[in-house]
């Protein structure tokens, strides 16, 4: 396979939002951004993916777009993005925007157009349906943030279809008119000098349009139904168009696809560069291991269970094995849609500093692409209001009305999912020094700052040799300094140890050993491996020789053979 430059990239997750607030309106902005170039270059990252940007009545901050070509004025302007993209470039990092091609904002001027009459030009740029014989929805298919996804319309007398929030209708993407403005869009913007797209809720572009009943087996009234509105045949041959039509011939953009239920052969399909989709596809497959699906009352991804770690490495196997040689794949423990990833399975407590370090460790040195969600790399961890007027994430309200208002669910048990699972963990301000809202802003921003800024920020992390922070730079150093972790193989060993991930990387002649410790407690394991040096460990240095070796908690290694 041809060497690309995004194979050996690291990329930084930017949530503009809460990132930095640079002229103090309480949320985060593009100058925000510029102020903390350095910061990103420091540590190892060379690619920013920014979320949305643009014009947005803010629903779901900024994925329900009302002007796909205009800056949203709580971000800046386009002088601020064109700066900000020059002054990346000059520092060798590239600049990825979010692209949401499923859906637009309610407030958009083509839905503003198309609920206003069935007649209308716009109608079929979204997906309307009669209700039912008594009038109900077309089906019983539940959207994302929970409840229906139809939407009856008052005025025009039919309902729309919204996979998202009832702001955000879908596109009709069986309408060339539809795809053509799309592409457009993505034209406009590779044409202002981005270096590529992160293209949002890709799999859902394409729906079952003869709008079958779903069996649903859950105490909801609605259920997801992904087998009519993820991953169709159909959404290849979208993706495959829109790669022919304005990724190939920009001939420098780099794609990678949001598959979050994306099977491992979708992934390849997705992923494979014969067949001309994307880059590199975002897969969740490993991040829903503890679902507990035996909970109907809410959506999966809110009941928790305890992971199994060997259904872990299966799952991460299955990806890492079948793309390899067949496609690209992404690294990753959390995103802007996510819990913190220590707070889900390391330790907020005594072992914050080792859990955080061996998680990096674990995921970033194996074969794919990293993509580091901002604060991350301080360890920042999950918030926890106990009032629900501090949350602001659709998604947290449409929850709570689902559950305790009509589901008579309690409020203290809706709460405990809400505090482990909901978006805003993810979405808190950057914690970037001890002084008031952590340094972000100086006024009270969009959403509270989370209360151990004091102790979990930038600065303190700087001063500190032995912070998450400096580990982080570490392990991504490694990949700038050895092509062994971009292009090697990755081989699990210690495989039925169900407290320890190791695994070896071999490029050439070279071969490097992982190995980490997953939880808080010692492990003893078979050493049978002659060590040449080791290269990071989240503990003091320590060699280790043929016999056993006793794993202190979140113990993680890296030793070269
Ligand atoms: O998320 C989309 C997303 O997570 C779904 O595509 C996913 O398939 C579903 O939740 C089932 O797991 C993206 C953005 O990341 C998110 O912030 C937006 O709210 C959403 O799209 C809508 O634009």
């Amino acid at each position: 396979m041809e060497k690309k430059w995004w194979q050996s990239a690291v990329v930084y997750q930017v949530y503009p939002r809460s990132f930095y607030d640079s002229d103090d309106d309480g949320v985060g902005d593009i100058r925000g951004v510029i102020e903390k170039l350095d910061y990103i270059d420091a540590l190892g990252a060379n690619v920013i993916w920014l979320n949305p940007i643009f014009h947005s009545p803010n629903d779901d901050n900024g994925y329900d777009i009302s002007d796909f070509y205009g800056i949203s004025p709580i971000f800046g302007t386009m002088d601020d993005v064109e700066e900000l993209i020059q002054k990346a470039h000059l520092r060798g990092i590239k600049i990825i925007f979010d692209l949401v091609m499923n859906h637009t904002s309610d407030e958009h001027p083509w839905f503003i157009e198309s609920r206003s009459a069935q007649s209308n030009f716009y109608r079929d740029f979204y997906i309307w349906q009669d209700g039912g014989p008594n009038g109900e929805p077309p089906t019983n298919w539940e959207g994302f943030f929970g409840g229906s996804v139809w939407e009856y319309d008052e005025v025009s007398k039919q309902y729309y279809m919204h996979l998202f929030s009832k702001k955000m209708p879908d596109l009709n993407w069986t309408n060339p008119d539809v795809r053509e403005a799309i592409y457009d869009i993505a034209r406009f913007w590779s044409n202002k000098g981005i270096d590529g797209f992160r293209v949002d809720a890709i799999i859902h572009i394409a729906k079952d349009m003869t709008f079958p009943q779903a069996e649903n087996l859950t105490e909801r009234p609605y259920v997801l139904a992904d087998e009519y509105y993820a991953n169709l045949p159909k959404v290849h041959d979208y993706v495959q168009e829109f790669n022919r039509e304005v990724i190939a011939p920009s001939n420098h953009l780099m794609t990678v696809g949001e598959g979050s239920t994306a099977t491992v052969s979708e992934g390849i399909k997705y992923s494979d560069p014969a067949r001309k989709e994307f880059d590199m596809i975002i897969t969740f497959a490993h991040l829903s291991l503890d679902y507990d699906y035996s909970v109907t009352y809410v959506p999966p991804k809110w009941a928790t269970k305890p992971m199994d770690l060997n259904a872990f490495k299966a799952k991460m196997m299955e990806w890492q094995h079948g793309l390899f040689g067949n496609g690209w794949n992404t690294l990753y423990w959390n995103n802007h849609d996510m819990p913190r990833v220590v707070s889900r399975f390391g330790d907020v407590g005594e072992y914050w500093k080792e859990s955080a370090k061996m998680l990096a460790t674990l995921m970033y040195l194996q074969w794919g692409t990293p993509y580091i969600l901002q604060g991350e790399e301080l360890g920042m961890t999950n918030t926890n209001y106990s009032d629900i007027s501090d949350y602001r994430d659709v998604e947290v309200f449409t929850l709570y009305d689902q559950a305790v208002v009509r589901g008579g669910r309690s409020h203290d048990e809706i709460m405990t999912m809400i505090h482990d699972r909901c978006r805003d963990n993810a979405r808190t301000p950057m914690q970037w020094d001890a002084a008031e809202h952590g340094g972000f802003s100086h006024v009270e921003p969009w959403i509270k700052t989370n209360e151990n800024y004091k102790t979990i920020n930038v600065e303190a992390e700087m001063n500190d040799p032995d912070s998450i922070l400096n580990h982080y730079r570490k392990v991504l150093q490694l990949r700038h300094d050895y092509e062994l972790f971009i292009y090697g193989t990755v081989e699990l060993v210690l495989e039925d140890d169900e407290r320890v991930y190791a695994y070896i990387r071999e490029y050439e002649e070279e071969r490097v050993l992982v190995i980490c410790n997953f939880y808080g407690t010692e492990r003893e394991i078979p050493f049978t491996w002659d060590v040449k040096e080791v290269m990071l460990s989240n503990y003091d240095l320590k060699t280790a020789s043929a016999g056993t070796y006793l794993l202190r908690p979140y113990e993680s290694i890296v030793y070269k053979l």
